[in-house]
C-alpha cells in the first residue's frame, strides 16, 4: 500500500517531466519554478518512504482465495475448528445460528518484527440492530485452537486480540455505539470481561459500522518498533480511518495468527474473506536496535496491569512474615539440637575420665 502510494507519486512526477517540452520556457523564472516543484514532489515521496521502504506479501501467513485444500491437505498452513467452514467466497466462522463457535488458525509460528495485517471480513445476518451477536476476533497469540468465551477463543490468552464486538452487553452505559472495534493485549492473567464488553482491558478502539454493511469491510493492523496501529475501512471510501494507536507495546515472536467467532442467544454470519500479511522493511538506527530487547511476556510500557513480573520478583509482606517466622523457628530447633548434642558429648567425656 505504502509502496503504491510512493509509486503513484513518482508516476505523477514522470508525467510532469514528460509534459515539460510542451511548454516554452521563456525565461529562467519559469524553469526555476518547475525545478522547485519537482524538488518538492521528490522530497514528499522520500519523506513518505522514510518509515516503510517496501512491503512484501507473505503467503505462508496469508489466507486468500482460492482456499483450495485449506485445512484439508497436510501442506495447508491453516486449521479450522468448530463450525468454521470453507466456501468458494469466504471462510465462514459461524453461521447465523445460535450458540456456535468457529475459528481458523495458522499452523506456522510467526517471527517477523515489522508487519501489517489486512483483514477483509463480512458480518451479516437476519437479526435487527442490537439483536445480533456476538462478533469476531483476530488473534496473534501463544496458544492456538482453544475453545472459550472470548469470541470463541480462550480467556486469559497470551498475546494480541483485535475484537469486532457487535453486541452491547453492558447496555446500561451508552458511552459507545456498536459495532465496536478494540485492541487488547493479554499476558496470561488479564481477563476479558464480556459483561462490560472488555472495557477494563481495552487499549484503544473505535466504533465502526461493520455489520450488514453495503461496502466491503476491512481492518488493518500495523506493528513496528513497538507501536501498534489499528485502522478501519468500512464505508466504501477506500481510505483508512485511525481506530487505535498504542506505543510501547511489546509482543513476543513465535505466536500464531487466527480468527474466531461465537454466537450465543443472538447470532450472525461471521465471514473471513482474506487475511493478508505483509512484511514491512523498516530502517533502524543502532540506538533503536539496542532498545528493542527480546520480550517473553506481552506488555505495554508504563501500564500498571502489565507490571506482573516486577511484583513476582519482590516479596509480599505476608511472604516476608512467614519467611522470617520459619527462619527463627529453624534457628531455635538447630540451637536445641546443638545443646542436646553438646550435653551428651560432655557427659560421655566425663564418663571416660572416671
Ligand atoms: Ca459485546
Amino acid at each position: 500500500m505504502v509502496a503504491t502510494v510512493s509509486k503513484s507519486k513518482l508516476e505523477r512526477l514522470r508525467s510532469f517531466c514528460f509534459l515539460c517540452p510542451m511548454f516554452h520556457l521563456k525565461n529562467i523564472r519559469e524553469s526555476t519554478c518547475l525545478f522547485v516543484t519537482a524538488c518538492l514532489l521528490i522530497s514528499q515521496s522520500l519523506a513518505d518512504d522514510q518509515d516503510f521502504i517496501e512491503e512484501f506479501l507473505k503467503r505462508e501467513y496469508s489466507l486468500a482465495k482460492p482456499y483450495r485444500g485449506l485445512a484439508l491437505s497436510s501442506s495447508s498452513q491453516w486449521d479450522l475448528m468448530g463450525t468454521a467452514m470453507v466456501t468458494p467466497d469466504h471462510v465462514r466462522l459461524t453461521p447465523d445460528l445460535q450458540s456456535r463457535q468457529g475459528a481458523v488458525w495458522s499452523r506456522i509460528p510467526f517471527f517477523l518484527r515489522d508487519w501489517e495485517l489486512k483483514v477483509h471480513f463480512k458480518i451479516h445476518g437476519q437479526g435487527k440492530k442490537n439483536l445480533n451477536g456476538d462478533g469476531m476476533a483476530i488473534w496473534l497469540t501463544k496458544d492456538r485452537m482453544q475453545n472459550g468465551p472470548v469470541f470463541g477463543n480462550m480467556n486469559q490468552f497470551i498475546g494480541l486480540g483485535i475484537f469486532v464486538d457487535t453486541y452491547p452487553n453492558a447496555d446500561k452505559s451508552h458511552d459507545r455505539a456498536f459495532p465496536h472495534v478494540s485492541v487488547m493485549l493479554g499476558n496470561g492473567t488479564l481477563s476479558y470481561n464480556h459483561d462490560y464488553d472488555g472495557r477494563h482491558t481495552e487499549l484503544g478502539g473505535c466504533t465502526a459500522m461493520t455489520r450488514n454493511a453495503i461496502y466491503d469491510t476491512f481492518l488493518l493492523v500495523r506493528y513496528s518498533k513497538n507501536r501498534l496501529t489499528l485502522m478501519v475501512d468500512v464505508d466504501g471510501k477506500q481510505e483508512w480511518k485511525d481506530c487505535a494507536d498504542i506505543t510501547g507495546l511489546r509482543l513476543p515472536t513465535g505466536y500464531f495468527f487466527g480468527a474466531s467467532s461465537a454466537t450465543g442467544d443472538l447470532s450472525d454470519n461471521h465471514d473471513i474473506i482474506s487475511m493478508k500479511l505483509y512484511q514491512l522493511t523498516v530502517e533502524r538506527t543502532p540506538e533503536e536496535e539496542g532498545e528493542e530487547e527480546e520480550v517473553t511476556i506481552p506488555g505495554v510500557d508504563n501500564m500498571e496491569q502489565f507490571q506482573v513480573e516486577v511484583q513476582e520478583e519482590g516479596m509480599s509482606r505476608v511472604q516476608f512474615f512467614f519467611t522470617l517466622l520459619f527462619s527463627i523457628l529453624g534457628l531455635a530447633v538447630l540451637a536445641v539440637v546443638g545443646l542436646i548434642v553438646y550435653g551428651r558429648w560432655k557427659e560421655n567425656r566425663r564418663k571416660r575420665f572416671y
